[in-house]
């Protein structure tokens, strides 16, 4: 069956078969995975996401930035179909295949800077960083791990340590790992002594931060995305992480990049760090590089990574054959479509709309941020007063969800406004689902959002 590439809205939303999947689910599922649009999908193409009940809704989400190359991408599904035929599991650790050592030279390729790199395969962004991590206290032989306010690196009890918010990610899920601080992030919309200081007062609370309370010599790593994710896609005034990236290698500090969330084109780069020409000396990525399967990588110096002991890294399903297969067919598709340009596109698209649409609501558009097809609104009550306003970026988003428009919110105060669309949807789709999103925002200030 193919998938028209067509909003339709055939039942309310969700429909009554999502109604009932959503009852069997309530008894079966723990109540702590939660949904925040259940319909139940049953395929996927494109900029469409199909339902059991037969409506078609617009993607603005990508299941979190993942499905890059689209859902069910030709190539993706061409190459799983193969492999899964072939062989599914030997564990890499065990009986090798060429698929683990390929993706790694790809990503050698492909990340920032161009010497000598090796990269370790996982399962999940969480499980990266906290490889990351392990690598870079090996190899340092220190033990502090810096991060920032805002910062999101995962749900594992070391990586909830790094990540900053609390609800709903660490809300009594504690005791947490040590040796993790925190320093203040370069956030231009909301810093205290204004975005023009921001770069200048952000670099010097973090020098401060390290010397008072961490000492250099004690730190194995800072630990940043170059463009903050759930935190709510802060972008760090220009030149800001280029000095990070210098101080750090002054003071022996390894920098790792959480490319995660903005890796593999997403920015309208092949990476963030790369607009700005800053080169970690570790890089974790996962989401987007495997068009959907589970894959994760850390990649980084060759002198770091393979300071490790033999066995010192693995795990029974990191590098799966499968998912190899989908990341190389998915790396191809960005390649051979130029994503990283169709990014950029969409970015394009989008700035007038979020621009004029912040003309017409000064006071409850505060900031419009991001790059390429990661972008933002930040959403206040009251203009310069710059006060979240949660409840509005939720019935936005329940507007959009009731006219067949998946969107996402982000932030620490939850008033961010989030936009990731697959790079496979057409021009039509992008600009008839700004339309939606348009109509929902003027009706949820209007009050008119139930
Ligand atoms: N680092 C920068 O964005 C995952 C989280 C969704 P995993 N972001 C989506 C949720 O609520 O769980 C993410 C990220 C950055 C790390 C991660 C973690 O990646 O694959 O979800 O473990």
């Amino acid at each position: 069956m193919t998938l028209t590439q067509q909003r339709i809205l055939a039942t309310e939303i969700p429909g009554p078969r999502s109604q009932a999947l959503q009852a069997r689910k309530v008894a079966a599922v723990s109540a702590g995975v939660g949904t925040t649009l259940p319909v139940y999908v049953e395929q996927a193409g494109g900029g469409i996401l199909r339902d059991v009940d037969g409506n078609q809704l617009i993607d603005f989400g990508s299941g979190i930035a993942v499905t890059t190359v689209g859902n069910a991408a030709p190539r993706v599904v061409e190459a799983v179909q193969r492999q899964v035929a072939d062989f599914t599991h030997t564990c890499f650790m065990v009986t090798p295949y060429e698929e683990y050592v390929a993706v790694c030279e790809k990503l050698a390729d492909l990340t920032p800077g161009d010497h000598d790199k090796r990269s370790a395969l996982f399962n999940s962004g969480a499980e990266a960083v906290e490889n990351a991590v392990k690598v870079a206290r090996h190899h340092t032989g220190r033990d502090a791990i810096v991060v920032f306010d805002h910062a999101y690196h995962g749900r594992t009890n070391l990586t909830m340590a790094l990540t900053a918010k609390n609800m709903p990610y660490k809300h009594r899920f504690g005791p947490f790992a040590g040796e993790v601080y925190r320093a203040p992030m370069a956030y231009p919309y909301r810093w205290p002594g204004g975005a023009e200081a921001c770069a200048e007062e952000a670099f010097d609370a973090l020098v401060a931060t390290v010397h008072t309370q961490v000492g250099e010599d004690n730190c194995a790593a800072v630990l940043i995305e170059p463009i903050q994710g759930e935190g709510g896609f802060i972008v760090p005034p220009p030149g800001w992480l280029a000095r990070v990236a210098t101080w750090c290698r002054e003071q022996g500090i390894l920098l790792i990049a959480d490319e995660i969330q903005t890796g593999f084109a997403r920015t309208g780069d092949w990476f963030a760090c790369d607009h700005e020409g800053v080169v970690p000396d570790l890089v974790t990525t996962a989401k987007g590089m495997a068009g959907g399967l589970p894959l994760a990588a850390v990649t980084g110096r060759a002198d770091v990574m393979d300071s490790v002991h033999v066995g010192g890294l693995g795990g029974t399903y990191g590098g799966n054959p499968v998912a190899c297969a989908a990341a190389l067919a998915a790396i191809e598709t960005m390649e051979a479509e130029d994503l990283p340009a169709r990014a950029r596109e969409v970015e394009a698209a989008f700035l007038p709309r979020l621009r004029a649409l912040a003309e017409r609501h000064p006071d409850r558009v505060g900031d419009i941020r991001g790059r390429g097809a990661m972008l933002a609104i930040e959403l206040v009550s009251d203009g310069t007063g710059r006060t979240p306003d949660a409840a509005l970026a939720s019935a936005v988003h329940r507007a959009c969800s009731a006219q067949g428009l998946v969107t996402l919110t982000c932030g620490t105060f939850g008033n961010v406004f989030r936009f990731l669309p697959p790079l496979a949807i057409g021009d039509d789709l992008l600009a008839e689902g700004l339309d939606v999103f348009e109509a929902a925002f003027d009706a949820a200030v209007a009050g008119k959002v139930e």
